[in-house]
């Protein structure tokens, strides 16, 4: 009887949280104390002690995170054809921009925008889904306007859902062509809007619905961040057919939202040569437990369609589950991986998203690699690390030139 009171001001006072306003915590002396699970440790209790053994374990943990976190990845093939719709030379002859359209079972396409350099040799690329639409990247006036949903809707370059002239060039500081160009990398990206548009019921119209049949999943059964990750991986797979690409040096980023999937993708896709979290946060990388800035009732609330229906169950009971992000990116080992934090952006947890990337390094060690090594948590603007990487820089939420400098610095050093 005492256990069922209990138990019953225990789910008064839960619901009671829940329906007070979402206050965040941002004092380090309250984010709570807890234990990490050991990405190592076998379910018999025993440690892993060899690569052969951890990729049997990396399995299990994918399993864990489709069944919790992300919904299931499709695993059917499915029928791809593209086509290339424009081709502009750009930046005086430095650069050239495509356009192609990729269309799934004959029926679902998407348009994807790429900026290669005019040399003899393949290329490596980053790739990279936007927010709002590829002509957001460039001012260039051949890319065609989004016109679908996004995040950017509420703004006077969007009008009915789609993209304004306005809009033209609106984020390219976040894309840095330029840049990239002259460190001779190319850049790719796709709305993410294009896979499934960014709101509780873009499902309807997305991948998931349109093309369940196809591949074999109810809508349901996945989440959005699912279908990004699905949608960057199978824009490999047409990468890998463009000669002028090399499909072994091709970087994986994201900001933010699209960060939470860019690590999804790249754990769920072993040809990605490297991953990048751009400030990628609660549900991203950083450590759920830690009860700092976002947590995961916050983001299941206000984001419903980004995870797994179940997920939302672990608001406030964080420790119940089986994983946090430190295994998500111990899965991208023995890959380099970038973990990225702005002083200006405490939502997302810089020393949560650091966290997470330290308590990786055991499985980069078991591949003879040093990931963050001893660094402690730096100062601003200077990145530590090996085949895993971080900073936190000045400013705030953001992917910007600074970020940009060290991704290149990073993929020169160990992609390139
Ligand atoms: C916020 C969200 C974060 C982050 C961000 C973004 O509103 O709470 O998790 O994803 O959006 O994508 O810019």
């Amino acid at each position: 009887m005492k256990k069922l009171i209990f138990l019953l001001c225990m789910l008064g006072s839960m619901q009671a949280m829940a329906q007070q306003p979402f206050v965040a915590n941002y004092d380090e002396n309250k984010v709570g104390n807890f234990t990490l699970p050991n990405p190592l440790k076998k379910t018999d209790g025993s440690l892993i002690q060899s690569v052969k053994d951890w990729e049997i374990q990396r399995t299990y943990w994918l399993g864990l995170y489709e069944q919790y976190m992300f919904g299931k990845m499709p695993k059917k093939k499915i029928a791809q054809s593209y086509q290339l719709i424009s081709k502009t030379n750009i930046m005086a002859g430095k650069a050239t921009q495509y356009i192609w359209k990729l269309t799934f079972a004959g029926k679902y396409d998407v348009t994807v925008l790429g900026v290669l350099p005019n040399v003899k040799t393949k290329v490596p690329v980053f790739i990279g889904l936007n927010f709002c639409g590829n002509q957001t990247t460039s001012s260039d006036p051949n890319i065609p306007l989004f016109d679908k949903f996004t995040v950017c809707n509420n703004k006077p370059d969007y009008v009915n859902n789609k993209g304004q002239e306005s809009s033209r060039g609106s984020w390219s500081s976040r894309w840095q062509f330029e840049k990239l160009i002259a460190a001779g990398y190319g850049s790719i990206t796709i709305a993410c809007g294009d896979f499934e548009e960014d709101k509780a019921d873009g499902y309807l119209t997305g991948v998931r619905s349109v093309l369940a049949k196809e591949l074999g999943l109810q809508a349901d059964e996945w989440s959005a961040n699912g279908a990004w990750a699905w949608g960057l991986n199978r824009t490999v797979d047409f990468l890998e057919k463009i000669p002028q690409i090399d499909a072994k040096r091709i970087i994986l980023h994201g900001h933010s939202r699209l960060g939470k999937a860019a690590l999804w993708a790249g754990v769920n896709d072993k040809r990605y040569a490297a991953v990048i979290s751009n400030e990628s946060g609660e549900g991203g990388a950083a450590i759920s437990r830690r009860n700092y800035g976002e947590n995961l009732w916050r983001i299941t609330n206000s984001f419903p369609h980004w995870f797994y229906k179940d997920y939302k169950n672990y608001a406030y009971k964080e420790n119940d589950l089986p994983f946090d992000s430190h295994i998500l990116m111990s899965l991208i080992a023995p890959r380099p991986i970038y973990i990225a934090s702005a002083v200006g952006d405490q939502w997302s947890d810089p020393k949560g998203e650091f966290m997470g990337g330290q308590q990786a390094e055991a499985v980069y060690q078991l591949y003879g690699k040093t990931g963050l090594g001893k660094n402690d948590f730096p100062a601003l603007n200077t990145p530590v690390g090996q085949q895993i990487r971080y900073h936190i820089r000045e400013g705030n939420h953001d992917i910007n030139a600074y970020d940009w400098d060290q991704y290149i610095d990073f993929a020169n050093k160990l992609i390139k």
